[in-house]
């Protein structure tokens, strides 16, 4: 850690957050970019009143029910979810099944390298996205997103992103892939385009979603399915936006 937080401080999980990701610059895991995007999203936290509220939670927990139902699920990784829960990414991973795959907008093989030897330093099995004989290319996206892998994205059924450009979320869509995101913003093109999206801050959302992930592993498929039927995605991103306008 760079600054020493004190934990009285009212803000101190913020802080703390602010000063992952700046180790993560630092260790070559995040890009300045990604310092910029994390701020937006704090904004919208700072209305939140940084906590996670009872609709995050739920979308949270439909977010799970989808993830162990799914036949392929990958969770796709960039520098900021890295920095921020390599450990609980993994973890979430191992039990709900999901695959592990990196995929970068600012594309770097040696960034993706350095993120997939964080990740199995924390007991990944196998991490996707770096091995160029499986990459597949997805043609309506532009950005280096485009790249994602045979073994993964590419053949999923459903995939995990966060912190993610609308584009590659409107084509995995297309593409008739579910996509669960978690994004601050319930206005971004992603939040809107997702099958599931969960708006909460990263740090807090997946190691939430861990425990839920260990109640509900045993789960019969029916509750899991019923959970699923019983959501409106829309509604539940409506009740967020209308937490932010309160909180201004
Ligand atoms: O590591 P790379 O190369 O893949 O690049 C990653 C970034 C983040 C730079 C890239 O994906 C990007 O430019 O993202 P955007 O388009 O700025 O989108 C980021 C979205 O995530 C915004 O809507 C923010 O509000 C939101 N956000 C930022 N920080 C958090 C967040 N949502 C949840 N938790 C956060 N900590």
């Amino acid at each position: 850690m760079l600054h020493k937080i004190s934990p009285t401080h009212p803000r101190a999980n913020s802080l703390i957050i602010r000063e992952k990701l700046v180790e993560g610059f630092r260790n070559g895991v995040v890009i300045p970019e990604g310092l910029i995007a994390h701020g937006r999203g704090e904004a919208f936290d700072y209305l939140l009143g940084e906590k996670t509220t009872k609709y995050a939670c739920e979308a949270e927990k439909v977010a799970i029910c989808l993830l162990l139902l799914s036949k392929n699920s990958v969770i796709s990784i960039n520098g900021n979810t890295a920095a921020l829960c390599a450990k609980e990414l993994v973890t979430l991973s191992n039990i709900t099944k999901s695959k592990i795959e990196v995929n970068l907008f600012h594309k770097s093989a040696v960034r993706s390298k350095t993120i997939a030897r964080i990740l199995k330093k924390e007991e990944a099995k196998e991490v996707l996205g770096l091995d160029s004989k499986s990459r597949s290319t997805i043609k309506e996206i532009s950005s280096n997103r485009k790249y994602v892998d045979n073994n993964g994205i590419m053949n999923s059924d459903t995939v995990f992103v966060a912190l993610e450009d609308g584009d590659r979320t409107e084509s995995l869509v297309k593409m008739g892939k579910k996509v669960i995101s978690i994004d601050l913003n319930p206005l971004s093109r992603t939040a809107i385009a997702s099958n599931v999206t969960i708006v909460d801050n990263i740090a807090r959302a997946i190691p939430n979603m861990v425990s839920i992930s260990k109640e509900l592993v045993n789960s019969d498929r029916s509750y899991l399915l019923q959970q699923i039927k019983n959501f409106d995605n829309i509604q539940n991103m409506y009740e967020s936006l209308k937490m932010i306008r309160k909180g201004i």
